[in-house]
């Protein structure tokens, strides 16, 4: 049973369900609306990306209202990725699944799934709405993107449907807000990091790129990165690419 704090609206098509679910929340939705389509003819992923989005896989936006500040909003982009992370684990329990910082997915360093996390505009401090937003990848996956290869569940040999998909990643995101609700970040933190993807990584930020082996994940959620001079770095936003890739 889907938990009852959440009330999905299924669309067969429509442009981005993270669109349609900041729509709702202007114009007043309570929380706990889950946007759910079978197809995107628009799915977005982080700074204007495209999400492939054919029917077969799972496209779902959550609203919620936490009250939250704009950094605290973060970690309902680690909640969501633990949530993915048990849906999959649960799916197919022998193949490799890791984290990768912030929001992606992999299975055996290729990504299943992506999060995409959008907020109101910052009023006081405090964030009226985020929609946090979900692809994963079940009957197909992309196959022509060499930089960041991609699988799908049906690859792994998974049998399943999106509704089977849709309730488990919804009672895992139910559980990991809770959690995030009563004990915070860090129970979230720790369990990111017993899978996160480690090694050496290249970082790509808005001021270049930078080199290191992963060394953490601090208390903000920012990514710490051990440099050749052996000092630490903390990396708010950027996207990872592997030293292999
Ligand atoms: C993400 O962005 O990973 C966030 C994706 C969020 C998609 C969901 S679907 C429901 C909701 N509605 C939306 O409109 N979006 C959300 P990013 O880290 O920027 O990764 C994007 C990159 O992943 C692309 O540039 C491609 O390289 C790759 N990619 C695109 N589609 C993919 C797919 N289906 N599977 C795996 N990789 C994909």
């Amino acid at each position: 049973m889907i938990p009852s704090f959440f009330r999905v609206r299924t669309f067969d098509v429509t442009d981005s369900t993270n669109t349609l679910a900041k729509k709702a929340a202007e114009s007043g939705e309570a929380e706990g609306l889950v946007i759910h389509a079978h197809r995107q003819t628009a799915g977005r992923g982080r700074l204007g990306r495209v999400w492939e989005s054919p029917e077969g896989n799972l496209y779902v936006s959550v609203l919620l209202r936490p009250c939250c500040s704009l950094q605290d909003a973060l970690f309902y982009n680690f909640s969501a990725a633990m949530a993915v992370h048990d849906t999959v684990v649960d799916l197919s329990p022998t193949s490799l699944f890791q984290l990768k910082w912030p929001n992606d997915v992999l299975e055996s360093g290729r990504k299943i799934s992506g999060v995409l996390l959008e907020t109101a505009p910052l009023e006081k401090g405090v964030l009226e709405w985020l929609v946090v937003g979900v692809g994963i990848n079940v009957a197909s996956h992309p196959t022509d993107n060499i930089l960041y290869p991609a699988i799908s569940l049906a690859s792994l040999g998974v049998k399943t449907t999106i509704d089977q998909v849709l309730e488990s990643f919804l009672k895992n995101l139910d559980r990991w807000i809770k959690v995030l609700k009563y004990d915070g970040f860090n129970p979230i933190r720790k369990a990111w990091l017993s899978d996160a993807r480690m090694g050496r990584m290249m970082v790509r930020t808005s001021q270049g790129t930078i080199e290191g082996d992963f060394s953490g994940l601090d208390q903000t959620g920012a990514l710490i990165l051990r440099l050749a001079d052996g000092k630490e770095q903390a990396i708010h936003v950027g996207d990872v690419l592997m030293r292999e890739e």
